[in-house]
């Protein structure tokens, strides 16, 4: 059988931590096919070249049969050249003492350039995510600079926040994780975000029934199970001394396949997506939505219940990234 044509992978700070899980994954046929060949183009700043160097050594190293080759670069132009997918992970990250602002003000300069060689550069159905924190106001960003590409595009990953509520559902009822379906986040990867079962349910002694039904306890699913997810990035932080990385290069690999290959019959998947208005949320808003996909397009789910409890929660999260938004245009329009 002849052999796919390769497609063209971006990796934007892939010498640090997160990319050098992703890496690996992506070179192994795990996002985008087990029959699909690669280029990887991995994009990182001047001082971090002699990391990529050994980095790319490894992927020598690794024997991977679907990968054709890599450029590694600090040029966003020669890294978007006709890129197909980009994980958009590098950043600025926060340092202790920083104001919002002054983060928002140096992830503008990073996504404004990338967002403009993506634009000129990148094919124009090239699906972009951003990994890199503020992650949604960073998709706007990029996809505000690059207007030739359409703007349901630009994604941002709550993907990770996803994963964890579905693990922590699937461990208190004693579970196996891939029991716990149509888990939502909803809003801002932040400690905003709302992780909503209301709509989850759950394969128990193979009857398929409600979250709230299985776990009998409606206090501590709206009180500690949300806070447990909200807060679990920086817990932890707290452990490792450094941020999530394997599990958040994993729940790269598990968007983007998503977006790529679809989800299947019944499922949903969050994504923060540029809103259309859907269940109130002002338009233009990178927010994280319940979505489907399929022919590599996603459809945020509608008709979905929406208590007293979750219309509060959407509105705070809503709320952050209205104002992360209108700092973000004020730094473009200067
Ligand atoms: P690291 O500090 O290990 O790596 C970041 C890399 O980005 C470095 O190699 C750095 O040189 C590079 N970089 C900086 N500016 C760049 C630019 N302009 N162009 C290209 N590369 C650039 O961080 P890591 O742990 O890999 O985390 C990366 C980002 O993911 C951070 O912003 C982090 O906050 C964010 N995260 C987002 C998550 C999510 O769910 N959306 C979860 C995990 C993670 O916290």
């Amino acid at each position: 059988m002849a052999q796919k044509a390769p497609i063209r992978i971006v990796v934007t700070g892939a010498a640090g931590q997160i990319a050098y899980s992703l890496i690996q994954m992506i070179a192994n046929g795990d996002v985008f096919g087990k029959d699909q060949p690669i280029y990887l183009h991995l994009l990182d700043i001047p001082v971090a070249m002699g990391v990529l160097e050994g980095v790319c050594m490894e992927i020598d190293d690794l024997a991977l049969p679907l990968v054709k080759g890599y450029v590694k670069t600090v040029e966003p132009e020669e890294a978007f050249k006709d890129a197909d997918a980009a994980f958009l992970v590098g950043s600025m990250p926060r340092r202790e003492g920083m104001e919002r602002k002054d983060l928002l003000a140096a992830n503008v300069k990073i996504f404004k350039v990338q967002g403009q060689a993506l634009d000129k550069y990148a094919k124009k159905d090239v699906k972009v995510l951003v990994v890199g924190n503020p992650a949604n106001t960073n998709a706007f960003i990029c996809s505000y600079y690059a207007p030739s590409i359409p703007k349901e595009n630009f994604t941002a990953m709550t993907r990770l926040d996803q994963n964890r509520a579905q693990s922590f559902i699937a461990k208190q009822l004693g579970i196996c994780v891939s029991h716990v379906q149509n888990v939502t986040i909803w809003g801002n990867h932040s400690s905003t975000q709302f992780p909503d079962v209301i709509n989850a349910k759950v394969l128990q002694n193979s009857k398929l029934m409600g979250v709230y039904d299985a776990i009998k306890d409606t206090k501590w699913l709206e009180s500690d199970f949300i806070k447990t997810i909200q807060t679990r990035g920086a817990a932890v932080i707290k452990a490792r001394k450094m941020s999530s990385a394997m599990s958040a290069a994993k729940a790269a690999v598990d968007h983007m396949h998503d977006w790529w290959h679809g989800t299947s019959n019944g499922n949903w998947v969050s994504m923060a997506v540029v809103s259309d208005g859907s269940y109130g949320i002002p338009k233009d808003l990178v927010f994280s939505f319940p979505v489907t996909i399929s022919n590599k397009k996603w459809e945020i789910v509608q008709g979905l219940n929406i208590t007293d409890f979750a219309r509060s929660k959407l509105d705070f999260t809503a709320n952050e990234l209205v104002e992360e938004k209108n700092e973000a245009e004020i730094v473009c329009s200067a």
